[in-house]
């Protein structure tokens, strides 16, 4: 029956993050998957998402089926982090939230959205994104397209042939776009730049996707929902999906939501129907212990207070690991220019090495980043840093 199956080649990222565990070299370092780790090399447990559970094991309620949007409570708390507490959009009722199973779930209820109710469009995603964008709209019967993003010769932005690419677009074509915090580059539009791409986007008619994975690993919290607050405020209409995976390092909870930011409330009321009926046939209704975690942290001041606290200072250790590395390698490796460490944001950076440059790290020194040569650098600690830089200076000379 399954013989005519082709083998699953397996995933980039996931397929690498169980290749590390399995690896029996005890000083192995994991710069692969988009996880923060501590400082000891472990994935936090946040005080205030503890607090929250406990909370919650105190109620011990009972667990009925959420309703297929989710928590009305849940839902809320988003609205307000994404826009803050009193933006037109939300006083208005244009916004359209529903929470997800990850933000992995918002984006591929979108995308089944999308492929029902603008047949035809297309999606550009930028060259390169985190590869499975593709995959998720893809596998929605969308087709995919790039626009250029990334410059290997300076590890910055191709912010011109970025614009020259949208406004070439067909209307109502979708353009995905990375929130804050770049997956794989960590190379973010400016402000400025923020502020320039929305008349294009206006102009030529396009509809913006937003993921926003790292909220809180850019600059801030309430920074890294600039574009968010930008685009809402400009009137556009368009997508977002959040994640609270790694901001409030709750992984497998698969705690995030879908946004639709509309040109009325008529509109957003249209817009959360048919994503209720998107849901409905995909998984039904989503994680009800997520919904608690999210809200509770989000709505009591005193849990929002230390989750901020700890988001800065996750932020704040990558940074010096980003400073740290960057210091080491310029060292050993003179000549060469790692300042791209000191000028990407979040979670990751575009190392430029190429994949067999990447194979020797994982083969010869237990370092593991993904091919593309993307470093988790939030993987760094104070006892990796300098053998993982001592290792890639081998590989590079
Ligand atoms: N968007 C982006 C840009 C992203 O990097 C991830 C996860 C997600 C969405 C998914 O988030 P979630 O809410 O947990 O469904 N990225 C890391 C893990 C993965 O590949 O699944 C990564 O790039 O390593």
């Amino acid at each position: 029956m399954f013989q005519h199956l082709e083998p699953y080649a397996g995933d980039p990222i996931l397929s690498l993050n169980d290749a590390f565990q399995k690896d029996p070299r005890p000083d192995k370092i994991n710069l692969s998957i988009g996880i923060y780790f501590d400082d000891a090399g472990r994935i936090p447990v946040l005080g205030c998402v503890h607090e929250a559970e406990s909370r919650m094991l105190a109620a011990s309620g009972a667990k009925p089926y959420l309703p297929i949007d989710g928590s009305p409570a849940m839902r809320k708390a988003v609205q307000g982090l994404l826009f803050g507490a009193d933006h037109e959009a939300l006083r208005s009722g244009r916004v359209a939230t529903l929470q997800t199973v990850g933000s992995s779930g918002g984006l591929k209820v979108g995308a089944d959205f999308i492929k029902r109710w603008f047949p035809g469009t297309q999606v550009w995603v930028s060259d390169p994104t985190w590869d499975n964008h593709r995959a998720m709209f893809e596998g929605a019967g969308v087709q995919v397209n790039t626009y250029p993003y990334y410059d290997p010769a300076t590890g910055g932005l191709r912010f011109e042939a970025m614009l020259e690419t949208l406004r070439s677009l067909p209307a109502r074509s979708v353009v995905l776009l990375h929130a804050c915090c770049h997956n794989p580059t960590g190379v973010d539009l400016t402000r400025a730049q923020w502020e320039q791409l929305v008349p294009v986007l206006r102009e030529r008619e396009l509809l913006p996707y937003l993921d926003l994975a790292y909220q809180g690993y850019g600059d801030g919290i309430d920074e890294d929902a600039f574009a968010v607050r930008l685009l809402a405020t400009s009137g556009l209409s368009f997508f977002i999906a959040n994640s609270f995976s790694k901001s409030m390092s709750v992984y497998g909870e698969r705690a995030g939501a879908l946004s639709v930011v509309c040109g009325s409330a008529a509109e957003a009321a249209l817009v959360a129907g048919q994503m209720q009926a998107t849901v409905r046939r995909n998984y039904s209704s989503p994680a009800i212990h997520a919904a608690g975690i999210v809200s509770q942290v989000l709505g009591d001041p005193g849990l929002r207070a230390s989750w901020a606290a700890d988001v800065a200072a996750m932020r704040d250790r990558i940074l010096t690991m980003r400073r740290d590395l960057h210091g080491v390698l310029s060292a050993r490796v003179p000549g060469r220019d790692f300042n791209y460490f000191l000028s990407q944001r979040g979670m990751f950076s575009y190392t430029g090495l190429s994949a067999a440059q990447v194979d020797r790290l994982r083969d010869e020194f237990g370092v593991y980043l993904v091919r593309s040569g993307r470093m988790c650098v939030a993987g760094l600690n104070t006892g990796n840093v300098e053998r993982t830089a001592a290792a890639m200076a081998a590989v590079i000379s």
